[in-house]
């Protein structure tokens, strides 16, 4: 019945069973006996109508029995809220960023991924930090959420006990892309998990180029992949040179990916949309990005394919 994927569900699912249980029993007995009222009396032809007055014995009894089926569901949903603010002294923390629209993890040593990797049957700390506005952070089948606010310091914590991944979500409203603000968290082994650690390491010792920086300290990476999957933008995959079908003022034009079409993209992004995507989901980047910085993007997405082309013909 049970099928929360860490130590908490059971306590969060317990509460919501029986809180539901009993509000069904509520909704069906109270709609069964308000119609058969409204039929045994309704007004009948020869019957005279009696007047009640209030009952004593039946005010205690209905008071009595729904102040004790309520502070048992306070009871059981406590029981399954307390543990959620007792975090164990052991456990393992990580940062949680929340930016307009994707979700950072911070390691120790300030090691960043975009995926939330953990270790199985470990208790994990996630301390929740906002970069814009408010966001919320969900994990479905842990059953934890808790809003993450600029300026305040809130976490969560959990136990992963399945292998699996799982969805993130943002659960508070933050603006255009709310809806794209995914990620995913991956309950591994400790060795699997140690072994990625390693990687994280290695990875971050190789300095990241500017360009790259750039792209992914703006947001663009929330929208626009680096490696062909479609996202809510076309990716930037064999981008740079490449023939773009687009619509302008109503017709489709063809034009090529070269340094003034990315500059117009990013400042008049509505003007040419590519074909198959939808308009009005960027807005302009004119007061965020100079043209120096757009300049250092486009470096780096012509030798993005350069490098492509090298790998696809063996180089
Ligand atoms: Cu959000």
């Amino acid at each position: 019945m049970f099928t929360g994927a860490s130590n908490l569900a059971e306590g969060v699912d317990k509460a919501f069973a029986f809180t539901f249980i009993i509000a069904f029993i509520f909704i069906v007995g109270i709609s069964v006996f308000m119609i058969w009222t409204v039929i045994h009396f309704s007004r009948k032809k020869g019957k005279e109508a009696k007047q009640f007055r209030g009952s004593i014995k039946l005010e205690v009894l209905w008071t009595t029995a729904a102040t004790i089926l309520v502070i048992i569901m306070f009871w059981i949903g406590w029981k399954g809220f307390a543990p959620m603010r007792k975090v164990p002294a052991d456990a393992m923390v990580v940062t949680a960023i929340g930016r307009m629209w994707e979700w950072e993890f911070i390691y120790s040593d300030s090691l960043r991924s975009r995926e939330l990797v953990l270790p199985i049957d470990k208790p994990v700390k996630l301390e929740l930090v906002a970069e814009d506005v408010n966001h919320s952070l969900f994990i479905p089948a842990f059953r934890v959420k808790e809003d993450v606010v600029p300026g305040y310091d809130n976490w969560l914590w959990f136990t992963p006990n399945y292998i699996g991944n799982y969805e993130i979500l943002c659960t508070e409203y933050c603006g255009l892309l709310h809806s794209a603000m995914v990620a995913n968290t991956r309950i591994v082994e400790q060795d699997e998990y140690d072994r990625w650690y390693q990687e994280l390491i290695t990875a971050s010792f190789v300095p990241e180029p500017e360009g790259l920086k750039l792209l992914r300290g703006t947001g663009c990476l929330a929208c626009h992949s680096l490696d062909g999957s479609r996202l809510v933008g076309p990716s930037f995959a064999g981008f740079y040179g490449s023939q773009r079908t687009v619509v302008a003022g109503g017709s489709t034009i063809s034009v090529t990916a070269d340094e003034a079409y990315i500059t117009k993209s990013i400042y008049d992004p509505n003007a040419e949309i590519v074909e198959g995507y939808a308009r009005n989901l960027m807005q302009s980047y004119r007061e965020l990005l100079t043209e120096e910085q757009i300049g250092i993007m486009t470096e780096y997405l012509k030798k993005m394919v350069e490098e492509e082309g090298a790998q696809d013909t063996g180089l």
